[in-house]
């Protein structure tokens, strides 16, 4: 199968909150092209896009799916994406495979903070930008008023394209159609005709004196470009409104999909970034007409499968992807082997020879293959990266540990696998407190990540709240001295130090400075190196609680040695033990880490919300109120935040999200101090 023409591609990616019907509405949009025979069922686990075994579990969609189907003549590659709060890091990891973003509203739920999300990131991206008003189905709504509170919240350049007749069976063009229809359920379609025709007109000065001479009669040959236009630079966001269930307003929003979307010819430039040595960085935008060009693509999506292998899920911006071929990864020297190319249909797959510039596919079994890894076929071109993407900062944390030790060999490489296919997964060892601690953005994430875990590589773990990374510093300045002596048999040990230590700036780059104040030769110079080495290995352990020690400069100022006893060793240990002794007189603290919280409730839970913070030493910064639901700016210990999960859910029977980002470091209160040092059952030191 040869290459498709860009022209005749539309990359749309679907999202909005969880549940507004983007994953019906995909089951629907493919069985009216005809790809499928029969409608599967979300409630049934039945339909082409949600069709992983977590999926059906759950009846929810935990990572995209990308289908495709045709229609008047174009190819519409569709990503159906989770709208949990949970898994939006994975959608928006597809924001830079696509030309336009869908977002789909539930008339009964309203707008919702997910949706807002979207559609913010995808304003900053520079995407095209379009909303699905779905369920329009249902009773005791009022599309209309939502239509008005669309406006308010996304702005006047939010127009219906369609509307619904007055007895929702059916809608209405009114922006290149004939107008025929009937009675619409509000507005008419003459004011909405005019409505986005002079929205549109307005990116275009020549077509606008068109229009002022010829009226309304402008044809939709005339337009079309300007519409592309008006998309492009956000002047335009177009509303449609459809029962994905019913199969109403379906024919109107494919005419929009295959008709009126920018193809990859038409949409705003890709953000890639070229590196040169240096390491600077300039725009580059791939051109999608160059067919013949140098390949770049980029991968968006990576499912790992104990079975099947390694998928990476790809769109080339540029050139063309052969099967049989060999390809780069990143600034990777050794170039690796596509044996196979695949088109996606959710879970299946058709062999295809080759993918053309705007186009999506699939390769499967390169082991090196990782999200955002952007794939080419010219070695001079390993500087090309895609512009780092807007992505929440995985911060709630599971301290996880093997539930049987003869999995521990198969441990690595399945996490490593599961790291790989999700953006927002950490999984790392903290010396400070031993443990292995799996971080990602709320606790159904984790949840879903460990059910893999068990049932994709048969490893299951036992999980606790982790324990707070403190870390030790000094608030004053001290000396300290220690005289290493032993004598056993030959030849014996022998160092002396004294030192002075004071605390270092927060914003000092490595925390930890040292200096050889010695005169007169009191310690020979090349026993500096272990001095510093032992105080360095108190800095990883701690001295008072176990914890990394930072914020510290050292001056060794005098000291003692042997002719024959003092070696290496001898100074390893009295650099070390005069430092311990140092710090304990340098009055020292335990730092904790802080977070800067967003949370989003509805706005009856704002006081209960502020009223949980204050008791988990929490500071609000900002509310900010934007009709039913409020935005709740803090920081807080993170050390506080064990359980914030669940409580943000009881107080707000499941609406509420929020996220965290690290923000700064601060003193703990000392009665918390002094339990943290009690607790320490500090090692032989010597
Ligand atoms: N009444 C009605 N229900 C719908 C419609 N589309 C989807 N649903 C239901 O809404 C629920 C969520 O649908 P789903 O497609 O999983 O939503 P997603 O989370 O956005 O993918 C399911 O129970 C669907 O049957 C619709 O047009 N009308
Ligand atoms: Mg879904």
């Amino acid at each position: 199968m040869a290459a498709m023409n860009p022209g005749d591609i539309r990359n749309v990616v679907l999202t909005g909150q969880t549940g507004t019907g983007k994953t019906t509405l995909t089951e629907r949009l493919l069985h009216d092209t005809g790809v499928i025979g029969r409608m599967g069922s979300v409630e049934d686990g039945s339909t082409t896009s949600d069709w992983t075994e977590e999926e059906k579990h759950h009846k929810h969609s935990l990572s995209p799916s990308i289908l495709h189907f045709d229609h008047e003549g174009h190819t519409v590659n569709l990503i159906d994406t989770p709208g949990l709060a949970d898994f939006v890091g994975q959608a928006i990891a597809c924001f830079p495979a696509v030309e336009t973003v869908a977002v789909v509203i539930d008339p009964a739920r309203g707008i919702g903070t997910v949706t807002r999300r979207m559609m913010e990131i995808a304003r900053q991206r520079n995407l095209p930008r379009m909303i699905i008003v779905n369920k329009i189905d249902e009773a005791n709504i009022d599309i209309g008023s939502l239509t008005e509170e669309i406006r308010e919240v996304f702005g006047s350049v939010c127009l219906p394209i369609n509307l619904p007749l007055a007895d929702c069976s059916g809608v209405v063009n009114v922006f290149d159609g004939d107008g025929a229809g009937g009675d619409t359920l509000f507005d008419s379609v003459d004011d909405a005709h005019t409505k986005i025709i002079e929205q549109v007109v307005e990116v275009d000065d020549e077509l606008m004196s068109t229009y002022l001479e010829q009226g309304e009669n402008l044809e939709p040959e005339q337009v079309h470009n300007a519409f592309e236009a008006a998309l492009r630079e956000g002047h335009l966001v177009p509303i449609c409104y459809c029962s994905a269930r019913d199969g109403i307003g379906i024919e109107a929003l494919l005419h929009v999909f295959a008709s009126l979307l920018p193809s990859p010819l038409e949409g705003n430039p890709r953000p890639f970034q070229r590196f040169d040595e240096e390491g600077n960085a300039e725009d580059f935008a791939p051109d999608a007409a160059s067919g013949d060009g140098h390949l770049i693509s980029h991968v968006f999506k990576v499912r790992s499968d104990a079975f099947v292998g390694k998928l990476g899920v790809f769109r080339v911006h540029q050139g063309k992807i052969k099967a049989k071929t060999d390809l780069f990864i990143d600034d990777h020297k050794k170039a690796v082997r596509v044996a196979h190319l695949y088109k996606r249909q959710g879970k299946d797959q058709v062999e295809v020879d080759e993918i053309g510039p705007g186009d999506l596919g699939a390769v499967a079994k390169i082991d090196d293959v990782h999200a955002g890894a952007v794939l080419h076929d010219h070695a001079g071109d390993g500087g090309i990266r895609l512009r780092p993407l807007p992505l929440p900062k995985p911060m709630y944390g599971l301290a996880i540990e093997l539930a049987s030790h003869k999995d521990e060999s198969k441990f690595a490489p399945a996490i490593q696998k599961l790291m790989d296919e999700d953006p927002s997964l950490i999984v790392e060892r903290i010396a400070a407190t031993k443990q292995t601690v799996m971080r990602g953005l709320g606790e159904l994430h984790l949840r879903v990540v460990l059910e893999k875990l068990k049932d994709g590589y048969g490893i299951e773990v036992v999980t606790s709240p982790p324990k707070v990374a403190y870390k030790e510093t000094i608030t004053a300045a001290a000396e300290g001295h220690h005289r290493h002596k032993k004598q056993s048999g030959g030849s014996g040990e022998f160092g002396e130090v004294h030192l002075r230590i004071a605390p270092l700036d927060s914003e000092h780059d490595e925390g930890f400075e040292f200096e050889n104040a010695t005169v007169g030769g009191s310690i020979p110079r090349q026993f500096m190196p272990a001095i510093e080495k032992g105080i360095r290995q108190v800095l990883s352990e701690g001295a008072i609680a176990g914890y990394p020690l930072t914020g510290v400069r050292v001056e060794v100022f005098d000291g003692k040695h042997h002719a024959v006893d003092s070696k290496e060793v001898a100074f390893i240990k009295a650099g070390r033990m005069a430092f311990i002794d140092a710090v304990q007189k340098a009055r020292p603290a335990l730092l904790e880490p802080f977070v800067d919280l967003e949370i989003v409730v509805p706005s009856t839970n704002m006081g209960d919300i502020t009223g949980v913070l204050s008791g988990k030493r929490g500071q609000v910064q900002n509310t900010d109120i934007a009709g039913d639901t409020c935005i709740i700016s803090a920081t807080a210990p993170l050390g506080e935040l064990q359980n914030f999960t669940n409580e943000l859910k009881s107080i707000t029977g499941g609406a509420g999200s929020f996220t965290m980002d690290y923000s700064h470091d601060e003193r703990t209160p000392p009665h918390i101090q002094q339990e943290v040092v009690a607790a320490y059952k500090p090692h032989d030191h010597e």
